[in-house]
C-alpha cells in the first residue's frame, strides 16, 4: 500500500490532496516537520524534507515529483494526459509554481504571517508581491475562456499549481486584477479532496 509521510500541515498537503483526488488507497504518517531531519527519515529523504511517499518498493520526494508520479500512475484517464503535448503542459505548470510562484510566496508567508512581528520585513514583502505580478499576469492570460490550465477538465496541472497556491487566501493577497486566477483557484482549492486533506492531522 502506498505510504504518505508527512503532516497535513506542509507542502505533504499537496500530495494528500493528490493521493485523495486519485483515490489511492494509501497510509499517511502525520509525522511534523520536526522531525524531518531524524535518522529514519533522512534514509527515505537524504533532503530532511517532508513529504516522501513509498509505494511499491518506490521512494520518491519533492512535492511536484510525488504528484507526477502519482497521476501517471494512477490517473491514466483522468489527472494524467493521455498525449505528449498535455503533459509537456502539466510539467510546464509545475515547474512554474515551484520557481516562478512558490519563493515569492514563501518570502510573504514569512514576513505576513509566520515570523514574529518584530522579525518581518514589509519592503521583502512587497517585492515579493510585485514579483508575482508576472506570473499570475501569465496565468490570468492562460486561463482566459478556459475551465482549467488544459482546457475542459482539471488535471494534475491544476492540482500542482493550486497546491502552491493555497497559502495565498491565509495571506489575504488581494487577487481582484486577475479575475480568471482568482475564479479558478476558488474552484480547484473547493474541491472535496482538498477540503478532505485540510481536516487531516
Ligand atoms: N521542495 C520540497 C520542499 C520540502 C520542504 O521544505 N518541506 C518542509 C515542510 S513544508 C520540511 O520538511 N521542513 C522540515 C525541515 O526542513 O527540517 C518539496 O516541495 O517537497
Amino acid at each position: 500500500m502506498a505510504k504518505l509521510h508527512g503532516t497535513s500541515r506542509s507542502r505533504s498537503a499537496r500530495s494528500l490532496w493528490a493521493l485523495e483526488e486519485l483515490g489511492v488507497n494509501y497510509e499517511h504518517n502525520p509525522m511534523p516537520t520536526t522531525d524531518a531531519k531524524s535518522a529514519a527519515h533522512l534514509k527515505l529523504n537524504p533532503n530532511g524534507h517532508v513529504p516522501v511517499l513509498e509505494d511499491d518498493g518506490v521512494t520518491v520526494w519533492e512535492s511536484m515529483a510525488i504528484n507526477l508520479y502519482l497521476a501517471d500512475k494512477y490517473g491514466q484517464g483522468s489527472l494524467w494526459p493521455s498525449d505528449p503535448a498535455g503533459r509537456a503542459d502539466v510539467y510546464k505548470w509545475s515547474f512554474f509554481a515551484m520557481t516562478e510562484v512558490e519563493p515569492h510566496l514563501i518570502t510573504l508567508l514569512r514576513n505576513r504571517v509566520m515570523n514574529a512581528p518584530d522579525q518581518r520585513d514589509e519592503k521583502a514583502a512587497l517585492a515579493a508581491i510585485e514579483a508575482l505580478k508576472a506570473p499570475m499576469n501569465a496565468l490570468e492570460e492562460s486561463l482566459k475562456g478556459k475551465e482549467y490550465l488544459l482546457g475542459k477538465n482539471f488535471t494534475i496541472a491544476d492540482l500542482n499549481v493550486a497546491a502552491v497556491m493555497s497559502w495565498i487566501p491565509m495571506m489575504k493577497l488581494d487577487l481582484s486584477a486577475w479575475p480568471n486566477v482568482s475564479a479558478w483557484l476558488q474552484k480547484c482549492l473547493g474541491r472535496e479532496a482538498n477540503k478532505k486533506v485540510r481536516g487531516l492531522k
